[in-house]
């Protein structure tokens, strides 16, 4: 049978009434934005954008060439669109409202435009993350603070990672779907429908360099699951890190796995290494509508009260039995 596309996707969910026509419009523009995205991205040294841009964002990051050109292609594709009624960007210091009422719309857009910039250079798989909110009732000019909504409340999430094929995963709510770009006709088309991730698995995603900086309940789990068959868990774990937070949550998407960045002391400070709003919440809301989990090992991801725009958090998502597992070492060990 011949894939569905993703606009006839989006058709059928308004049909059924799980969408209106400015969520499926919305999607669309930032679908669009991310095909522009995987196009600058596959030229690679040729449309030279690769290297630093020589600038720094809010996090005091450095900033990629193509971290800049993600951000305006997303900013300039959102903001005529007419759905939105502002914006937010892991790239931008503050949230940006949409002026224009003519223009205005009734949601909130959240993005991490290019996940993975470290891997931009060495031509490894990055993606652009993203996530839609309801702007508050009667608030037409939204401030950071309207942003600041718990992970429950979206109704929109997806990435897209710009691999050997570019894919869109997306959740409106009602199950994850994967859609893959045909380059040719320049459409994403619905390649699997309604994925599960298994709820077991015997494969972790960890920056294992870190280990010396974990705490108590990080350093037990991990040593447990490396102590193999032998050990409590009575089986061999495989390990993987390709440091693109995407790539890594996509391969649990698609065969399970538990992907982690824990506290460690060198993010303490700031209260993790990944940001809630434009990482931690919509790859939750993905890996939660798959039939896996996310926490933070002490709460589940979603229902975290956010505080800051920029904030970050502990992340731990992907094969709901083993999630468990991380969060029971954190109650005994705490
Ligand atoms: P970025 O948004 O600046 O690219 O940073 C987030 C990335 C994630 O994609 C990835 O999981 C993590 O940082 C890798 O961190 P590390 O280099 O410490 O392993
Ligand atoms: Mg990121």
């Amino acid at each position: 049978m011949k894939p569905i596309s993703l606009t006839r996707y989006l058709i059928e969910e308004q049909h059924a009434g799980r969408i209106n026509a400015d969520l499926r419009l919305l999607i669309e523009v930032v679908a669009r934005a991310c095909k522009s995205i995987s196009i600058a991205i596959g030229k690679g040294a040729l449309g030279g954008v690769l290297g630093d841009a020589g600038t720094g964002n809010i996090q005091g990051e450095a900033q990629k060439k193509l971290d800049v050109l993600s951000n305006d292609i997303l900013l300039e594709a959102n903001a005529w669109g007419g759905h939105l009624a502002g914006l937010a960007s892991e790239e931008m210091d503050h949230s940006q409202p949409i002026p224009d009422a003519a223009r205005r719309g009734n949601y909130l857009l959240l993005f991490d435009p290019l996940d993975g910039s470290s891997n931009i250079d060495v031509n490894i798989s990055v993606g652009t993350i993203f996530s839609v909110l309801r702007c508050p009732d009667g608030v037409t000019t939204p401030g950071d603070e309207h942003f600041l909504q718990p992970g429950t409340t979206q109704v929109c999430a997806g990435y897209t990672t710009y691999g050997p094929s570019t894919m869109l995963v997306l959740t409106v709510g009602h199950g994850t779907h994967v859609f893959t770009l045909d380059r040719e006709v320049g459409t994403f088309m619905m390649t699997r429908r309604d994925v599960q991730v298994p709820a077991d698995t015997k494969e972790f995603a960890v920056n294992m360099s870190n280990q010396r900086f974990w705490e108590p309940p990080m350093q037990r789990y991990v040593a447990d699951l490396l102590k193999g068959k032998e050990g409590p868990r009575g089986k061999d774990f495989n390990m993987r890190w390709v440091a693109s937070m995407v790539a890594d949550v996509h391969r649990i998407i698609t065969r399970g796995g538990i992907f982690s960045y824990p506290l460690d002391e060198k993010c303490r400070e700031k209260g993790g290494k990944l940001r809630l709003m434009y990482e931690a919440n919509p790859m939750a809301f993905i890996i939660e509508q798959a039939g896996g989990a996310a926490s933070t090992g002490r709460q589940r991801m979603l229902e975290v009260q956010p505080t800051g725009l920029h904030q970050r958090v502990p992340v731990f998502l992907g094969s709901r039995n083993e999630v468990a597992e991380a969060v029971r070492y954190h109650e005994q060990f705490d």
